[in-house]
């Protein structure tokens, strides 16, 4: 009886490798089939390129395969290499979550994307990838998300954790953000995450450096990773324990990474050719080569693990526990295609002909090369019956939906008669802290070691630092007086990062998709040197790219930094956050701006047409305005804009400030005035909501919509034609130049444009052309070049 059972289990598990290899044939020739389609055959009107990449796709075929149709449970979560985009749809296709007409249209409007991209495919992406490097850190920092809500108990934790699992591109290991992740995952004692290395040792130029895979494991090693090397199959395993065996692996072992694919490229003879050179004096070695054909041959000296199936299944079943794993997969780029090995197969594609006789080899019939099993050695419903049973197909809610977390109506503050907007910030989060319900317990915050510089210190003081395991504050046991006493416990609600701000970025889309990944919103805000928002920048993109939601808070910036220093000042910023899709930016001059902001922010992060925020903070205090914020005036500031002095409709003049450098603006025009009665002061809180809208309104009105006007359009429409501008922000001049287009008034702006330096902010603000001064000077300008324009004195 028990050896019936076992027999049947055993044809079972035949039965299941033979489905898997059929379906890993079918990904194979979908993938090749879906690139080839999209150049060759759909028509094209533009002459230009579409690529993809066949070679990308043959190396992972088998990998990806095991892990979706036997590995994965649906609560896992992949970043696909961004070139195997092919591979992941061919799979869901198979899987009945992707359309035919996706795969035909792949790179073609609206079809299947050339990346993976979460927001932009039909089927169910995990993580967006594309930019190299990314996608893998995703992996860890979603991670440490899954394990921080599990440690506060916003998600069950009865259930087993998803596995959050990247399939690397070798050369990806080439991205410096990739360490920057290790290390980070290092200090948060990272789990539940598998990089599984495509080692195909080719880049896109070229065959890598020998031995690099001993520099992975060693390096993987040394931060706690466990590392599975999958470098030989099953055949090669065997073959090493037979005649000449122990020859033909010395070889192997021993051959340049640039010679080996060299001779995959050629094939059986070649592989002869080279073994009888360097191995003919070994009797079982010749006996070794006498038993095969070249065809044999071949397939024998490319059976690397990563496309043995079993030994990658093996593999990936063994690794049963919770420690991160690097599983290093010796594979071969363009496996099973003519191009198989060669170095500039990365964008290679086949020629029609290399097509034709792939699919005769693939016995695909012609017509049916789009059919899901055509071609298969298994019958179609042994097939389907077993896709149906794949634990990764079980139906579940893969994206979860959350309630929004209400947002009170307004953010109490308390300040001083003199702030700066970064004081106002930590104060803001500090009341948030101490007041306490569900929105404070909602927000965690993230700051790449300018925690306390950055004015964060009072939120960690009341919530406390994030990690698994408690750590006790030594200084504070030893009685040593200080102002942050930071408890380190699994209840933590802010994560403390080394000084990486590629990490803050990535952290911040984990977070910010802590909803839909793991069902419990969370709210995010990271904070960071303005400045340094360029070293993380396509990391910042990565995470606007995928629709996370956060709050990015920079600070200090700009030239107003002063005495600190010409490379802690940012220039471009405003520009930068204008620019990028999904973050909205704001750069508030007061207070009371500022918390209006915020709470807009909160909401905005949680709205579905909503996006990030980012603020852009300073530390010069101001005077703070003696005011009420009425309903109007907080509509105005989320609007972008408002008159801080009303002009009049006669006024040849209205200056025109953003953040900072309020005060300069407010000296100048109480020094016009007197001149120029009735001259306007716009105070913009947002030149990108102003400029978003405007276009909007543009684009409604083309359309034939309801001609509305945008706010910045109604805002000067107070001004007479022939009135003048002045602008200025601490920043590039063009955050704010465009004004001039709105109503078509004459301009002159005023901001930065060199590197800054250091000084006081007097000097500063001379040098750059910024201080009152600067602005009356460029107020004679603007009317001299109104009135030349044919506008009235
Ligand atoms: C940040 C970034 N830089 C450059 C590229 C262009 N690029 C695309 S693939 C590639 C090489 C990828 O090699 P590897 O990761 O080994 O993938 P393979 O195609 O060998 O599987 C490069 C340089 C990119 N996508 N992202
Ligand atoms: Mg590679």
């Amino acid at each position: 009886m028990a050896d019936a059972a076992r027999a049947e289990a055993g044809q079972g598990e035949l039965e299941r490798l033979r489905c898997l290899r059929a379906l890993e044939r079918k990904l194979l020739w979908l993938s090749a089939w879906t690139i080839h389609h999209a150049n060759h055959l759909r028509p094209h009107s533009d002459g230009l390129k579409v690529g993809g990449h066949q070679a990308s796709c043959a190396s992972v075929v088998t990998l990806m395969a095991a892990l979706y149709f036997d590995v994965l449970r649906p609560e896992d979560r992949v970043a696909v290499k961004p070139h195997a985009s092919p591979v992941f749809h061919a799979i869901q296709y198979l899987l009945g979550r992707a359309s035919r007409d996706a795969l035909e249209r792949f790179r073609a409007f609206g079809g299947a994307q050339s990346y993976p991209s979460r927001t932009k495919d039909g089927d169910d992406v995990d993580f967006s990838t594309g930019s190299v490097g990314l996608g893998v850190a995703m992996t860890l920092f979603a991670s440490l998300v899954q394990d921080h809500l599990r440690s506060r108990k916003l998600v069950a934790d009865d259930a087993p954790p998803g596995r959050m699992i990247a399939l690397v591109g070798d050369a990806e290991l080439d991205e410096g953000n990739v360490f920057e992740a290790l290390l980070e995952g290092w200090r948060y004692q990272v789990r539940n995450t598998w990089w599984i290395i495509d080692y195909n040792r080719q880049s896109l130029d070229r065959v890598v450096q020998d031995r690099l895979g001993q520099r992975i494991e060693t390096l993987f090693g040394s931060m706690g990773w466990d590392v599975e090397v999958l470098k030989y199959g099953k055949r090669l395993e065997a073959a090493f324990r037979g005649p000449g065996g122990d020859a033909l692996r010395r070889w192997i072992d021993g051959c340049p990474n640039s010679l080996y694919s060299a001779l995959v490229y050629k094939g059986g003879a070649g592989w002869r050719d080279a073994l009888l050179r360097d191995l003919g004096g070994d009797a079982g070695l010749r006996e070794l080569l006498a038993s095969h054909d070249d065809a044999d041959l071949h397939a024998l000296m490319t059976n690397l693990g990563g496309h043995d199936l079993e030994t990658v299944l093996e593999a990936f079943h063994r690794a049963s526990g919770d420690t991160p794993t690097c599983f290093l997969t010796y594979t071969i780029k363009g496996y099973g295609l003519p191009f198989a090995g060669h170095k500039d197969n990365h964008a290679g594609l086949m020629t029609p002909e290399q097509m034709e006789s792939f699919r005769a080899e693939q016995a695909v019939p012609e017509g049916a090369e789009w059919e899901p099993f055509a071609g298969l050695d298994v019958p179609e419903a042994s097939l389907r019956e077993f896709l149906a049973s794949v634990p990764f197909a079980r139906q579940t809610q893969r994206r979860h939906a959350t309630a929004p977390i209400p947002v009170p109506r307004t953010l109490a503050l308390r300040h001083a008669a003199r702030a700066s907007t970064q004081e106002g910030f930590g104060r803001l989060l500090a009341e948030l802290a101490r007041s306490g319900g569900p929105i404070a317990d909602r927000i965690v915050t993230a700051s790449p070691d300018v925690t306390v510089s950055t004015n964060l210190g009072a939120w960690v003081n009341r919530r406390g630092v994030y990690n698994r395991l408690t750590q006790e504050d030594l200084f504070r046991r030893e009685n040593v007086v200080s102002a942050q006493s930071w408890e380190v416990s699994p209840g933590g609600q802010h994560f403390e990062l080394g000084i990486a701000e590629n990490n803050l970025f990535i952290l911040l889309a984990a977070l910010g998709l802590a909803g839909p990944l793991f069902g419990a919103r969370l709210l995010p805000i990271g904070t960071l040197y303005d400045p340094f928002i360029a070293r993380g920048l396509d990391a910042l993109n990565y995470a606007c790219y995928q629709d996370a939601r956060f709050l990015l808070v920079a600070t200090p910036s700009g030239i107003t930094l002063a005495p600190e220093g010409g490379a802690h000042q940012s220039v471009s910023t405003p520009l930068v956050c204008m620019g990028q899709p999904g973050l909205l930016a704001f750069e508030p001059a007061y207070v009371d701006e500022l918390a209006v902001v915020m709470r807009f922010a909160l909401e905005h992060m949680q709205a579905p047409d909503g996006g990030s925020v980012c603020l852009r903070l300073s530390t010069r205090s101001l005077e703070q305005p003696e005011r009420e914020m009425t309903p109007e005036l907080a509509d105005a500031v989320v609007a972008g804009a408002y008159w801080a002095i009303e002009p009049t409709g006669e006024a040849p003049l209205a200056l025109v400030y953003m953040g900072a450098i309020a005060p300069e603006a407010f000296a100048a025009h109480a020094a016009l005035a007197a001149d120029l009665p009735g001259i306007g002061l716009l105070a913009v809180t947002s030149a990108d909501r102003l400029h978003r809208d405007w276009r909007a309104a543009q684009a409604e009105r083309a359309a034939g919509r309801a001609a509305r006007r945008a706010p910045i359009e109604a805002l000067l429409a107070r001004l007479a034609p022939e009135a003048a501008l002045v602008t200025g922000l601490d920043g590039h001049p063009a955050a704010l130049s465009w004004l001039g287009a709105v109503g078509r008034h004459r301009v002159v702006s005023l901001g930065v444009e060199s590197f800054g330096q250091s000084g006081d902010l007097a000097a500063l603000y001379r040098h750059h052309g910024l201080d009152a001064e600067a602005w009356i000077e460029a107020a004679a300008r603007a009317r001299l070049d109104a009135i030349a324009a044919g506008g009235r004195a």
